[in-house]
């Protein structure tokens, strides 16, 4: 029998349990032989929760004042964007291009700068107010991140896609050549897996046993002109990177923030075993905003006025707007 997961609050600690059925508000719910303690304490949960929302109305916001941007995958990737960087990411915190010793990061499908902007800002990375500066000329945020305006937190231009996974690779394995174990992470959109530099890329990482990466794809099924099966069908993902040699993991919740969390811990305790690890990341496009879910309509437009309203009322503000 398969399992769902439950995420039980108390005071302190988010449980995760497993088996029995429970009715709990509307659906029916496994409870467990066992449960496992994570980290996560209650007020952090809500905390990162309150993170997110608010990181959800700088997407929004964003791509709303220059009328151009992509807001569907950004939303979808909040919860992947603020678990690493609030939580998983070794990281230091005055940025370092050179990134030795601590943990690392490339984003591979640069169109989604806004979520990306958004949570380096709110983590210290740049003054937030710089948000206001989303796509304008001689601004730093550019449409799709590059490196030569010196945004702190950005290691590499994205945006033409398929080359960041070569990116992380060369990294982890410089992390490996220098002795340092701190790991690489990299995310990748799912349509992004169509470009053949990625599978030569995934044949090195094995073929070398580059086991300090962890490649996060966001798998929402969607991409710019239709779902990714219309477009250009991906087959059996699992198989496809088990097959080039590595190890690879679902996280069945893209959006929960406990459930982000945990896989991400799940895949750094899988690195170091001689195969590179791969996340399946399900996400849905455009999540948290309901005109805007399941649909590749909003990758790459943004809201009207009224529009933007609507998804601000169902974000409220938490940390403060910019
Ligand atoms: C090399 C390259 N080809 C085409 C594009 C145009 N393009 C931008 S986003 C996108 C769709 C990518 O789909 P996916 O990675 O699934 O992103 P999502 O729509 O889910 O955000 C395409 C084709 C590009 N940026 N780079
Ligand atoms: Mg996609």
């Amino acid at each position: 029998m398969g399992f769902l997961k439950l995420y039980v609050i108390n005071n302190s600690f988010l449980i995760k349990r497993k088996q029995y059925i429970l009715p709990l508000y509307s659906k029916p719910v496994f409870l467990g032989f066992y449960y496992q303690e994570t980290s996560i304490t209650m007020p952090k949960t809500k905390q990162l929760e309150d993170f997110a929302t608010q990181v959800r109305r700088d997407i929004l916001r964003q791509v709303h004042k220059v009328n151009s941007g992509h807001p569907g995958g950004s939303l979808g990737c909040t919860e992947f964007f603020v678990a690493l960087f609030q939580e998983v990411l070794d990281r230091k915190d005055d940025f370092d291009m050179n990134g030795i010793n601590e943990d690392i990061f490339f984003l591979s499908n640069g169109h989604i700068s806004p979520v990306y902007y958004s949570v380096l800002a709110r983590s210290g990375y740049f003054p937030v107010e710089e948000l206001n500066t989303f796509r304008l000329i001689n601004s730093r945020l550019q449409g799709h991140p590059t490196t030569h305006e010196g945004l702190p937190g950005i290691r590499i231009a994205s945006g033409s896609l398929g080359q960041g996974m070569s990116v992380a690779l060369g990294a982890a394995q410089a992390k490996k050549l220098n002795n340092d174990t701190h790991l690489v992470y990299s995310l990748h959109g799912d349509g992004e897996l169509q470009e053949g530099q990625i599978w030569e890329a995934a044949m090195y990482a094995a073929g070398k046993k580059v086991d300090n990466l962890i490649a996060t794809i966001d798998y929402n099924k969607q991409q710019i002109d239709g779902s990714t099966d219309d477009v250009l069908p991906l087959g059996d993902l699992r198989a496809k990177f088990e097959s080039f040699g590595w190890d690879v993991m679902e996280i069945k919740e893209g959006n929960s923030l406990p459930a982000v969390i945990d896989g991400l811990k799940e895949a750094k305790s899988r690195t170091g075993k001689g195969k590179p690890v791969c996340i399946l990341m399900h996400t849905v496009m455009g999540h948290g905003v309901d005109f805007m879910m399941h649909t590749h309509a909003w990758h790459g437009k943004a809201p009207n006025d009224e529009q933007l309203e609507i998804g601000l009322t169902q974000n409220p503000e938490t940390l403060g707007d910019y």
